[in-house]
């Protein structure tokens, strides 16, 4: 059998720097079990792809655990066959194809400007607190069509849903906390959406709305769920991956001039943070039921068990990517074209039938807001004295990220 837990992921050390853990992870631990939940983490490039390939070995059943409870229904990652094709289609369906910068890059540049304008007279900001997190929940809003006044609310239920599917270990008043977010935010959600289906608009929102599935509308609550999974899937990672890439850029002066003086860089420094450090490390997977062959890397894995495929570790793995520790906006290893698509060679949107719906979405986004920023902040660089630290084991980013700029 595989290994026990001589990494402690869940220990104060691991989430610090989890990075410095990842090359020992990969050579002598590739299947690690974790004795108090029964799981295993994977962390090999080939290992982790070859699990979220194999979505009848290794199931998203676990999500009824990790995440139906606060969203109040079933996610897309958890259906399988013809609803999952069906109802993957609807959601993708104006978030996707070529038009993207078209349809949304005016609303990203407005949120983005009408959200740093503030702080432009100042000469500093930070990027999480102050522009990232609020940015994330204006964008979110605006591509469901949801009032942005409301957005303070809606930013703390969502923390709370988040907190929910991202703990690998939650006190029960943690999740007292979470449920009660979650109910609050389907109970802001429900009338909105009863409204649109009624008077359908015509944006995203209304259009999922009154989608049909086989000639059949979709009940409120497949409905909700359905928002619920966008509106958490589009903001908790949005501003982490922003607040990276502005990391690694003023961490590497010469390549933030270059992304400045040559904009069509952004996409590569884009999908370069996406590989890296990535903003979701953790994806999880459960052995079905009735499966007994299942092996990861040789070792047999039960029925039943967690497996959680760790994209921070699979990202840097020597056997997929040359100098994997080095932060390269000129990686010839990876296709920038592919970077935001299902034939990416980073796994930080996963593979497979569940690949991220997002993905083109996101790409537009922070292509938007980098490129917005990078025109109105000029010479940026850290405020003297900012110390740099990220948090987060599931999903990670900057804790904050104190700029100044002329
Ligand atoms: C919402 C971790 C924010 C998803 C999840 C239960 C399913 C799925 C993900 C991403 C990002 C979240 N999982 N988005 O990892 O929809």
């Amino acid at each position: 059998t595989a290994p026990g837990c001589p990494i402690d992921i869940l220990s104060p050390e691991f989430l610090t720097d989890p990075y410095q853990f990842f090359p020992a992870l990969r050579s002598k631990y590739p299947v690690m079990a974790d004795p108090v939940t029964g799981g295993y983490f994977i962390s090999r490039h080939a290992d982790v792809r070859a699990v979220l390939s194999d979505n009848e070995r290794f199931t998203t059943e676990s999500l009824t655990q990790r995440a139906q409870p606060v969203m109040c229904g079933r996610v897309l990652a958890q259906m399988t066959g013809k609803e999952h094709t069906n109802k993957r289609k609807i959601v993708i369906r104006g978030i996707s194809g070529k038009g993207l910068s078209d349809q949304y890059g005016s609303m990203i540049r407005r949120n983005a400007h009408e959200l740093i304008e503030p702080f432009l007279d100042q000469g500093r900001v930070d990027l999480v607190e102050d522009f990232g997190k609020k940015f994330a929940v204006y964008v979110t809003l605006d591509l469901l069509d949801l009032p942005k006044s409301d957005w303070e609310d809606i930013l703390t239920w969502h923390s709370g849903v988040a907190e929910f599917i991202t703990s690998l270990r939650m006190s029960d008043e943690e999740r007292e906390h979470s449920l009660r977010c979650s109910q609050q935010l389907a109970e802001y959600l429900t009338p909105i959406i009863e409204r649109k289906r009624r008077y359908p608009g015509g944006d995203y929102m209304s259009a999922l709305c009154s989608a049909e599935v086989d000639g059949m509308q979709m009940s409120t609550n497949d409905i909700l769920a359905l928002c619920m999974n966008i509106l958490l899937a589009a903001t908790e990672p949005a501003d982490k991956t922003l607040a990276l890439l502005f990391h690694h850029l003023l961490d590497r002066p010469d390549d933030l001039n270059r992304v400045r003086a040559d904009r069509s860089l952004i996409s590569a420094a884009l999908a370069e943070t996406l590989r890296y450090t990535p903003p979701v490390q953790v994806i999880p997977r459960k052995v079905g039921s009735g499966v007994t062959d299942a092996e990861i890397a040789g070792y047999p894995v039960d029925p039943g068990t967690m497996v959680f495929c760790l994209t921070g570790p699979a990202n840097r793995d020597p056997s997929a990517f040359t100098a994997p520790d080095t932060f390269d906006i000129d990686r010839t290893d990876m296709e920038t074209a592919r970077s935001f698509s299902a034939a990416a060679d980073h796994v930080a949107f996963g593979t497979g039938m569940h690949y991220c719906i997002g993905a083109a979405f996101a790409r537009v986004e922070l292509e938007e807001v980098t490129n917005l920023l990078l025109d109105l902040l000029g010479d940026i660089e850290y405020e003297p004295g900012f110390t740099y630290r990220e948090t987060g084991l599931y999903t990670r980013g900057p804790e904050a990220l104190h700029l100044r700029f002329t």
